[in-house]
């Protein structure tokens, strides 16, 4: 069990730390709930934790109730958060989806693996995750579990890039940035809904067929352990609810976006089918007596856009602005992480290690992530130790380090500190010339190492 790698605290700092912090019921029930993943599958060896991680897609910082948001009714995720750990400091890696979404898969900045962009369906169709890289499907796999993704890849039109070459062993769902809910014709009128590696016709809309295939796939896997990857569409554009008919039809021109005109009407329907979706799951994990063994991770892969909301954060998805990035995030794990709020600095990029302590295995050999294990944040008020984290999006480029962000755009060089202007309003850089210095520094090394691997996206 590495629950207590790569932090501040070694073990005996971290069992000090706790008990002169709390009372003493509530140390020894945090301890025990700490070491029961080791009780259950190290000594025993019985069955290894099951991973379920949830993504929407753009969905904003204050899109839902537990972040402040009054729109649209999110009572199932909300829950998770009540009864789990809100992150309010968790960043996707990039400011759109398919950077977010490598950096994810395999635990690095996207830059080493190329994808700094979106892999487009105009100019990156024979493009993707090259196959080389090892992902955390590859890694789960490795260690006997079953792999499966549900829903969006974004990694790859062509099917050589399919999950399925890249440690998944099952796929359900669309490789690319956007389908019809209902047609599931991507944006550049391709059919795109998929079973492994073939397309397969499948009527529904796709937020109920995400939830529908990830509950089949994990009641398929009892007695086995999973990863299961449930990348929603929502609330992505086209705005579209359940209850509408396809925009996108072979052959014909569509509006992208949709045709609905209430387009605030619709985020908030599909915001409310997916939160839906998360309480059928939850329910299904509870009937067939999987909730318990199995850890969960709620969050989104970048910031809304004009249509959604990132309050109270400044700008939207696509900028290096918190809005842009900082998104919601929650942990849960029935009776073994104790509920609470986290404000550690966390990345996409730590899922990765992150599980490999949750699953109790050893770092693999020749494996060099960039991402920080966090499951020390799995404990309220535990934080990371200090870091400094990167960003670069186009003519973008950010660094945080504490609570200073030092930000690049074009010319133009903005530093706040966003514990004390998290909207970031006022412009402290002439305050401050020394830090602004430190983190230039800071953001040149970062950037002459990643400018080492070539784009391909
Ligand atoms: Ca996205």
């Amino acid at each position: 069990m590495k629950l207590f790698r790569e932090s501040t605290l070694d073990k005996k700092d971290y069992l000090y730390h706790m008990r002169n912090r709390i009372s003493p019921v509530r140390f020894y029930k945090i301890l025990i709930s700490s070491l029961l993943p080791l009780v259950i599958f190290g000594c025993t060896g019985l069955q290894k934790p099951n991973i379920i991680l949830i993504m929407a897609d753009d969905l904003g910082y204050g899109d839902l109730g537990c972040y402040g948001g009054d729109h649209a009714k999110t009572p199932h995720i909300d829950g998770l958060a009540d009864k789990g750990i809100r992150f309010v400091d968790y960043h996707s890696n990039g400011a759109v989806c398919s950077p977010t979404r490598a950096a994810l898969m395999t635990g690095r900045y996207q830059q080493r693996s190329g994808i700094e962009g979106v892999v487009t369906a105009a100019g990156h169709r024979h493009t993707g995750l090259s196959t080389q890289e090892y992902t955390i499907a590859d890694y789960l796999g490795s260690i006997g579990y079953s792999t499966g993704i549900i829903g969006k890849w974004h990694l790859g039109y062509d099917t050589a890039f399919s999950p399925l070459n890249n440690g998944f062993d099952h796929f359900r769902g669309y490789v690319s940035g956007n389908i019809d809910y209902h047609s599931h014709i991507d944006q550049t009128g391709r059919y795109d809904w998929w079973l492994n590696k073939d397309t397969i016709v499948e009527e529904g809309y796709v937020t109920d067929l995400i939830t529908d295939a990830a509950i089949e796939f994990s009641r398929n896997k009892q007695g086995t352990p999973f990863f299961l990857y449930i990348s929603h569409e929502a609330p992505h554009y086209p705005y579209q609810g359940r209850n509408d008919t396809a925009d996108r039809t072979n052959g014909a021109d569509f509006p992208v976006s949709g045709s609905r005109p209430d387009i605030e009407n619709a985020y908030r329907e599909m915001i409310e089918a997916m939160d839906e979706g998360i309480g059928k799951l939850l329910t299904a994990l509870e009937q067939s007596g999987q909730l318990e063994n199995t850890f969960l991770f709620f969050c989104s892969d970048n910031g809304a856009n004009r249509t959604g909301s990132n309050h109270p954060l400044k700008g939207f998805k696509g900028k290096l602005w918190e809005g842009g990035h900082r998104v919601p995030a929650i942990a849960f794990w029935k009776d073994h992480i104790e509920p609470g709020i986290n404000s550690a600095t966390i990345l996409s990029m730590d899922l990765f290690p992150t599980i490999i302590a949750i699953t109790g295995n050893e770092w693999p050999d020749n494996v060099e992530l960039d991402g920080q294990d966090f499951s020390h944040s799995l404990f309220p008020d535990q934080s990371l130790q200090e870091r400094t984290a990167f960003w670069r999006f186009k003519n973008q480029q950010a660094v945080r380090k504490g609570p200073w962000k030092l930000l690049i755009d074009g010319e133009e060089v903005s530093l706040y500190n966003l514990e004390s202007d998290p909207g970031e309003k006022k412009n402290i850089k002439e305050l401050y010339p020394a830090i602004v210095d430190s983190l230039r520094v800071l953001l040149d090394d970062w950037t002459r190492e990643m400018d080492r691997y070539s784009p391909r996206t």
